[in-house]
């Protein structure tokens, strides 16, 4: 009963739902989904979300998944006016402009170079690293346009998390985005002014970073989309 996350501890849109709950002070049941053991990807993890993904939110028996809906569905319910999802139509366009930036655009871009590689059979290619830095390009114009502190706007909002936990996975695997200054000034400002959402995006960079060094031969999981990589003998 009540109100449960199914979360992985490195994921970052999992990261970027948790952290809503954390900034909102919404009291929550997490539930640590273990995806190197394929916890997601059984017939009873499908009955609450068909995808197989995580996170999946469960109010009481009310399944949604996709993180961007989970954040607005909990802003929305439990928070409602909270200046972390506004109510004024542009201002909160922006912010629903912002997750949409990431989710088609920004994770899009740098995920499959920081965190596919790490747990299956893909390579970091120049491609690759195009495209993250064509995702850099649009995100250093939206801040330097918006010219606020934060991604959409002069306050925090749910658009700063996944963009967030986005930029953690390059911090992560050591892509350099030093010469994006405004991303630099708005991950740093998050970072010293957020100290406890920040550190729900630090424990799962440090798990990255462990993968990163040490990936994992998953072939166990049989992922119908996914190739495995052996483990090096
Ligand atoms: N669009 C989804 C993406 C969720 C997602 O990709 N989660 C990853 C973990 S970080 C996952 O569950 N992947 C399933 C798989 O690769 O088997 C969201 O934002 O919630």
């Amino acid at each position: 009963m009540g109100l449960k996350l199914y979360s992985v501890s490195d994921g970052p849109p999992s990261l970027a739902c948790r952290q809503v709950f954390a900034a909102l002070d919404v009291p929550f049941e997490l539930v640590n989904v273990i995806f190197n053991n394929g916890e997601h990807m059984t017939d009873d993890y499908a009955k609450m979300n068909p995808q197989k993904e995580i996170p999946v939110l469960d109010d009481d028996g009310f399944f949604l998944s996709e993180s961007v809906a989970i954040m607005q569905y909990i802003c929305d319910k439990y928070k409602p006016g909270s200046p972390l999802y506004p109510t004024d139509p542009k201002a909160r366009a922006l912010v629903n402009h912002r997750l949409l930036f990431n989710l088609t655009t920004y994770y899009a871009n740098v995920a499959p170079y920081t965190m596919a590689p790490i747990f299956f059979a893909y390579e970091r290619t120049p491609e690759g690293l195009k495209r993250v830095h064509m995702a850099l390009e649009v995100f250093e114009t939206y801040l330097t346009r918006l010219g606020t502190s934060y991604a959409a706007g002069d306050k925090l909002t749910i658009a700063d998390f996944p963009l967030i936990n986005t930029t953690m996975t390059l911090e992560a695997v050591g892509v350099d985005f030093s010469k994006y200054d405004k991303i630099n000034q708005w991950y740093n400002n998050f970072k010293k002014n957020h100290p406890d959402l920040w550190k729900i995006s630090a424990d799962g960079m440090k798990e990255i970073k462990y993968f990163d060094a040490n990936p994992p031969d998953l072939s166990h999981l049989n992922h119908p989309i996914h190739p495995a990589r052996k483990q090096k003998a």
